[in-house]
């Protein structure tokens, strides 16, 4: 069982996705588990603050440290062992590699950022800060789930049958998955390939090897 604890002020924008697809039939299966923290909750005084603006100056608001520790200190005083996934553009660039290490029997809070930035010392609480590549998103909330979704899709019986494994060595981020086709087999004058028509699965093994592509 692998549990995702996702701690967000836009649940709204999170959950759809969870319940949708294969991230569902995880959860149906008893393979994956998703719940949420409201940030807003931790909030402090009658608005439920939970940015401010930074010291010396400077654009934008920050998450404030009281929050986001009491959330997070919320959910390890019930799970000591959690780990705390950080999405930042200030990360590891986020790879099939890293998926497959933290795809495991293991839970995850994912503290998904808002606003400017975070104040510093909430790294303290951080066990992996991950970036999805070099440009800048509004918040955590997609790179959560495209870290949630990389992960569990990797999960022994969440991909159905000898697919998950196998095609996972081929297609290992690097090496992208040779290319398919289903019927008809000519379709607008586009032809599928006579190997893979002719039943010769030495032959068909061998194209598809060859026709495996590299990542740009
Ligand atoms: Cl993880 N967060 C934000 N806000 N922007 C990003 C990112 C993460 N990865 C790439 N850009």
């Amino acid at each position: 069982m692998i549990k995702f604890t996702i701690i967000t002020l836009f649940r709204e924008a999170i959950e759809p996705y969870l319940k949708t697809s294969m991230m569902w039939k995880a959860t149906e299966k008893g393979l994956a588990e998703f719940d949420f923290v409201d940030l807003r909750e931790f909030g402090l005084g009658p608005h439920k603050s939970v940015d401010d603006t930074p010291y010396g100056g400077g654009d934008g608001m920050l998450l404030r440290c009281e929050p986001v520790f009491a959330a997070i200190e919320s959910v390890k005083a019930k799970e000591p062992t959690a780990k705390v996934i950080l999405p930042t553009p200030a990360g590891a660039t986020w790879n099939q590699k890293t998926a497959r290490e933290l795809a495991g029997d293991a839970h995850y809070i994912i503290l998904c950022p808002h606003y400017e930035g975070y104040d510093e010392r909430i790294l303290t609480l951080v066990d992996y800060k991950v970036s999805l590549g070099h440009y800048v998103l509004t918040g955590g909330e997609l790179p959560a789930l495209i870290i949630i979704d990389s992960i569990t899709r990797l999960i022994p019986g969440v991909l159905g049958g000898e697919q998950s494994a196998e095609i996972e060595s081929f297609s290992d981020g690097d090496n992208i998955e040779y290319p398919q086709y289903t019927k008809p087999s000519d379709f607008r004058g586009m032809k599928v390939p006579d190997v893979l028509l002719s039943g010769n699965h030495g032959e068909i093994a061998k194209w598809r090897e060859s026709h495996t592509k590299k990542a740009e």
